[in-house]
């Protein structure tokens, strides 16, 4: 078996599926992939990905981006019937909700909050006022349920995570929300903490002072 994860370090969606590789155990060959110097243009990456995006994860030959479509399919591949991933049906509709929700909503309105400053433009101060409409939004559900998805820790519950300490680090602070915080402190003790450091705050910090000083300087 040969599984390659090709990733950035400071690439929110690269560290999810590096955290649900760890938590899960699996043998797999991580290749940096520098997007500073344009490493993802090369004929090399593009042979794999046309779509020059990371994370994506080669198993066997098999080439695979998104990375949600990563986790599950890594989920489903090495721990079939975990509950981090679970098979009954609603169940995993309400994972894959938060999934979808994360991709198209959460996730897209914060990169298009601090994105611009990547492509020559300025960051969308609208858009993270947006954002925090939206955590707020999801507050309110976490006042319910100790986990998104009821009373178990799910990808769902990782790859938001994520989403939300990146907003942070990059200055869109959402921490009035009590009910995101505590759910924060959860994911944070279920995670071991040299996951938590090495895999969510400290590439999440490093990626929030360069966004942030962009900011400063524009
Ligand atoms: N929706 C994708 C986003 C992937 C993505 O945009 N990755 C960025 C880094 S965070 C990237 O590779 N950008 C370079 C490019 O697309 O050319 C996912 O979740 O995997």
């Amino acid at each position: 078996m040969s599984l390659q994860l090709y990733h950035t370090t400071f690439s929110p969606p690269s560290r999810v599926v590096r955290i649900i590789v760890k938590q899960l155990g699996i043998n797999a060959e991580e290749k940096e992939v520098s997007l500073l110097t344009g490493e993802h243009m090369k004929p090399e990456f593009l042979s794999i990905n046309p779509f020059h995006c990371v994370p994506t994860l080669v198993d066997d030959g098999f080439a695979l981006w998104e990375s949600r479509s990563i986790i599950t399919y890594l989920v489903d591949k090495f721990a079939p019937g975990n509950s981090i991933y679970p098979t009954e049906l609603q169940a995993r509709a309400v994972v894959n909700r938060w999934l979808f929700w994360d991709a198209g909503t959460l996730f897209s309105t914060l990169g298009a909050y601090f994105g611009p400053i990547f492509r020559g433009g300025s960051a969308q101060p609208e858009m993270a006022e947006l954002f925090k409409k939206k955590v707020a939004e999801l507050d309110s559900i976490l006042e319910k349920t100790k986990y998104l998805a009821g009373d178990e820790l799910t990808i769902a519950d990782i790859t938001i995570a994520v989403t939300i300490t990146t907003a942070t680090a990059v200055g869109v602070d959402t921490s009035e929300l009590k009910n995101v915080e505590k759910w924060l402190q959860q994911v944070e003790s279920d995670l071991s903490a040299s996951t938590w450091k090495d895999l969510v705050i400290d590439p999440a910090n490093s990626l929030g002072t360069f966004v942030k000083a962009k900011i400063a300087s524009s």
